[in-house]
């Protein structure tokens, strides 16, 4: 347990936080800032995003994305538009009207049956379903001043549903554990034996969302047998520590194919989603509850791990037959906001200061390089430091796998769990600093840019590509941070009316 011994400094934090402090202040100097100064960097961050679209809707729309460098684009998203449907949920927080309504335009023109590419069912849950029926919420609900044409909204939900009428087959085995690489327009599928931990556990809350919007139990119960293989895990070895389960599931029988343990990329938001499926319906969803609570107990006793020259950080390693792996992701980087939430849900503080240690530790990764923005992967495992990086080791307490940045939420994504549980200024400064990184470094004439090397003095070369969840995430989380209290915002407690998928898109949570 961490405990303060400034309440001073608390009483100021008192008075200019939206949120009650959480009773802690792990800093010895908070920055207090105005709300005129968090109401102009809300609007730098909006102006960001404005960049964004324009160049967007210039150069690549009604494309996936753009090719900021080269002022092209691409469709790795199957041609849907992925950019526009993953940004509307942010145009709609951003409550601006022309945006909004040039993507419902788009997105009711939108041919889900079609496309040349292979579909993954996870990525176009995430991004296409989810934010669909994230706008649905929310225009129906707490931003419904923004379109007056209802009709306009509610063919977001009639695209949900033709969209999962085109996916469903994917459930289609002998299990229900679905195949996630599909060609939707034969009917079939890569031919995988297994399916990962993320992809399959990834998919209840947009499923059950849309179930209990159209009042069709289909799409719930399809994700949610898929689940019960992760929820209930077999055989008993996958399970190697109470709730951390294995990596693969078998398509054919619902088993665990391995017991590799790890909140890394490919295994991530099963965990996440087990608490926020809780946040979303506890009456439903306290199996959900129960499995995330004993993997997060695990994980404080199993996984933590502490560099050896900065033995006051603390990272996630992994787990395979007895055996840690200390490395992690800036993937794995979401870790810290999973277990705020579900400490401040759960009122529970180990949970709660468990999460700041790992903010802490993510933090450092944007803090010690010469960018400001952490890296793809990196290393603490004191076996293999390259004599290039020693000194960055000794100081910062891990070493560089991949430089790379391709504009990923994680770290700004727990940074405002942080901010939004303990109201403490600190950590929405970390995600004022990072977003002026990101907009410093990242920016081209038209959009942001991916990073080749985040420890170069100039961030190395420019990746020709702008992701979807550039929309989606960075910008959402960053703006959130400075921007009014409302309905979508996490709250402190329990008091939840909409809870964010793993893309960021807030769904509003079960009445
Ligand atoms: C996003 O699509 C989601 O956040 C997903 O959970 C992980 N990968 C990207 C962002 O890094």
């Amino acid at each position: 347990m961490y405990i303060s011994s400034l309440s001073l400094s608390l009483t100021a934090l008192a008075l200019v936080s939206p949120c009650t402090a959480y009773p802690q202040n792990r800093f010895s100097q908070p920055v207090l800032r105005t709300e005129t100064d968090a109401q102009s960097r809300a609007d730098t961050i909006k102006a960001a995003f404005t960049h964004a679209w324009d160049g967007y809707y210039q150069y690549a729309f009604p494309h996936d994305e753009l090719h900021p460098v080269s002022n092209g684009y691409g469709d790795s998203r199957n041609g849907w538009g992925a950019s526009a449907v993953d940004a509307l949920s942010t145009a709609i927080i951003m409550h601006n009207a022309t945006i909004v309504n040039q993507i419902l335009d788009h997105i009711a023109e939108v041919d889900y049956s079609k496309t040349d590419s292979t579909v993954s069912l996870f990525e176009t849950t995430i991004r296409y379903l989810a934010g669909m029926l994230s706008g649905y919420d929310l225009l129906k609900g707490p931003a419904s001043d923004l379109v007056t044409n209802s009709s306009k909204v509610d063919v977001l939900l009639t695209q949900s549903k033709n969209l999962a009428d085109v996916l469903k087959f994917a459930f289609d085995t002998p299990s229900g554990v679905p195949y996630n690489n599909l060609n939707i327009t034969s009917g079939g599928n890569d031919g995988a034996t297994t399916n990962g931990l993320a992809v399959t556990g990834t998919l209840a809350l947009e499923w059950t969302r849309l179930s209990d919007l159209t009042g069709d139990p289909t799409y719930a119960n399809l994700s949610q047998k898929a689940e019960s293989y992760l929820l209930n895990p077999q055989p008993k070895s996958a399970e190697p520590f109470p709730g951390l389960v294995g990596s693969n599931i078998n398509i054919a029988t619902g088993q665990f194919a391995d017991a590799q343990v790890s909140w890394n990329g490919g295994d991530d938001s099963y965990y996440e989603y087990l608490i926020k499926m809780y946040v979303y319906d506890p009456k439903r969803f306290g199996l959900y509850k129960d499995r995330w609570v004993a993997a997060a107990q695990s994980t404080i006793q199993h996984l933590a791990s502490h560099p050896s020259t900065r033995p006051d950080l603390t990272f996630l390693a992994s787990y395979n037959n007895g055996k840690l792996g200390l490395s992690s992701q800036h993937l794995t980087c979401f870790d810290g906001g999973s277990f705020l939430l579900g400490g401040t849900v759960l009122d529970r503080d180990d949970f709660i200061n468990f999460g700041l240690d790992l903010v802490n530790g993510c933090h450092d990764t944007y803090n010690s390089t010469l960018t400001g923005i952490g890296p793809e992967t990196f290393s603490w495992d004191s076996s293999s430091v390259p004599s290039s990086q020693q000194a960055l080791y000794e100081s910062a307490g891990f070493y560089i796998t991949s430089g790379a940045y391709i504009l990923r939420p994680e770290v700004i994504e727990s940074f405002y769990y942080a901010w939004r549980v303990t109201g403490q200024e600190t950590y929405r400064e970390w995600i004022w600093n990072a977003f002026s990184a990101i907009n410093n470094y990242c920016r081209t004439g038209s959009g942001f840019a991916g990073l080749t090397n985040v420890n170069a003095a100039n961030g190395g070369n420019r990746y020709d590509n702008q992701e979807s969840f550039l929309f989606a995430e960075v910008m959402k989380y960053s703006y959130l941070a400075f921007s009014e209290d409302a309905d979508w915002q996490t709250q402190k407690g329990s008091g939840n009316k909409f809870v964010f998928n793993t893309e960021a898109h807030p769904m509003r949570v079960s009445t």
